[in-house]
């Protein structure tokens, strides 16, 4: 089931998401809904509070084009265990703030502990856009917006459009 997404600002984009205890078949469906609901909008990754469930859930997957298959993958309670001390930029988008980028820098490669699906815990190293990306997705699980990174200039000018989208979609029923 594709579930709605939170646009900012909303209180819910900035709480401290709960940690899981232990994966049951309920969790399950909400990665499957978060996976269904990051395909759909589209994106290249998803974390709960962005649907409104206060959970340390985010899903994932950053492969591009067509040729390699895709890698959907679901991570409960990620933990970054390392980050590298060579930085990178990319200009980062949310689904949570349609059609604003900004150039934010970040750890060029980090090692993520997470609980799987299958109740398991697992470690990998991400590097390239899915380092960038699980950062992305994990700072959304501690209330933080990569609006946060910028100056407040910028921040509350992009706070401003998003009040006016808000505003408009209220309106016209969007
Ligand atoms: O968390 C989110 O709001 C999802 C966000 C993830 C993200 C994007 C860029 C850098 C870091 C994290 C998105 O998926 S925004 C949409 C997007 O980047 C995209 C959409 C379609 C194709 C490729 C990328
Ligand atoms: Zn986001």
């Amino acid at each position: 089931m594709i579930r709605p997404i939170l646009l900012h600002p909303d209180p819910r984009l900035k709480k401290l998401c709960d940690p899981v205890a232990e994966i049951t078949p309920e969790l399950g469906q909400l990665a499957a809904d978060m996976l269904q609901t990051m395909y759909a909008a589209p994106g290249i990754g998803l974390a709960a509070p962005q649907i409104g469930v206060m959970k340390r859930l985010i899903v994932m997957d950053c492969v591009k084009g067509d040729v390699d298959p895709p890698r959907p993958i679901a991570l409960f309670n990620p933990e970054i265990t390392w980050a590298s001390e060579e930085l990178s930029t990319y200009d980062e988008g949310c689904l949570s703030i349609p059609d604003q980028y900004a150039e934010v820098q970040r750890p060029a490669e980090v090692r993520v502990r997470w609980l799987g699906l299958d109740g398991k815990h697992q470690e990998e190293q991400f590097s390239g856009l899915w380092a960038t990306c699980v950062q992305h997705e994990i700072d959304h699980l501690n209330g933080k917006l990569f609006i946060d990174y910028l100056g407040p200039l910028k921040r509350q000018m992009i706070t401003r459009k998003m009040e006016k989208l808000k505003r408009e979609r209220a309106r016209f029923g969007e």
